[in-house]
């Protein structure tokens, strides 16, 4: 009898969490661009968000949501999938073909232990592609790291650190910004309130 493939008990709790933060289907304005976020019809709109956020497995969903959390903070619109390098290769490369075309401008990819994702997007469009290393497995995220971060010449994928998921989301917020000046606000304001809050602190510091 064959063997039925089974989803891990982490990828199972993620997948959860992705569908409940799904469950609603939201509209958010951006520079004119209209956007549904759904895990379902990616790669079939028309009209895609400027971000494009691809997981390896729903395993990566606890920390790739930092991504969404900075995106949803700074009013950027985004899709989110799915689309594993070694699982559903043929869904990797499609998105990738399409994205550019589709109106995708970034797309980020979180991936743990062999990490092909960001690699694999990258051979198939020519759109910044940012790839989040992810923790997990026996090396602890230092293989994912390498994977991503060791790209051939000619096919960058710009590798930010270990889980490093609200860094990605800033990066591809700043290669934005070069084109929508709105963004290019934002991420000044957002800068200003960090400093403001560090200033805060020391100044509590330099008190005790
Ligand atoms: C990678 O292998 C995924 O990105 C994930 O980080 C890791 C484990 O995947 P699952 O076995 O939990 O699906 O492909």
């Amino acid at each position: 009898m064959k063997k039925k493939a089974r989803l891990s008990g982490k990828a199972v709790e993620g997948m959860k969490g992705l569908l409940s933060d799904l469950g609603g289907i939201a509209r958010k304005p951006l520079n004119g661009i209209d956007t549904i976020k759904s895990a379902l019809d990616v790669g079939t709109r028309k009209k895609a968000p400027p971000v494009g956020i691809l997981l390896g497995s729903a395993s990566d969903h606890d920390v790739m949501k930092g991504v969404v959390e900075v995106l949803d903070e700074l009013n950027v619109a985004y899709e989110i999938d799915i689309a594993s390098a070694h699982r559903m290769p043929d869904k990797v490369a499609a998105y990738a073909k399409a994205a550019r075309e589709r109106g995708v401008e970034v797309i980020v990819c979180g991936a743990g232990m062999a990490a092909h994702l960001a690699g694999a997007v990258a051979a198939n469009t020519t759109l910044p592609v940012i790839g989040v290393p992810l923790k997990s497995g026996a090396l602890a995220g230092v293989d994912a790291l390498y994977a991503t971060v060791q790209m051939p010449s000619g096919v960058p994928v710009a590798t930010v650190a270990i889980d490093g998921a609200k860094n990605a989301a800033y990066l591809a917020c700043e290669i934005l910004s070069i084109k929508y000046p709105n963004i290019a606000d934002r991420l000044a304001r957002h800068r200003a309130e960090s400093r403001a809050a560090m200033e805060k602190t020391a100044e509590k510091i330099r008190k005790t």
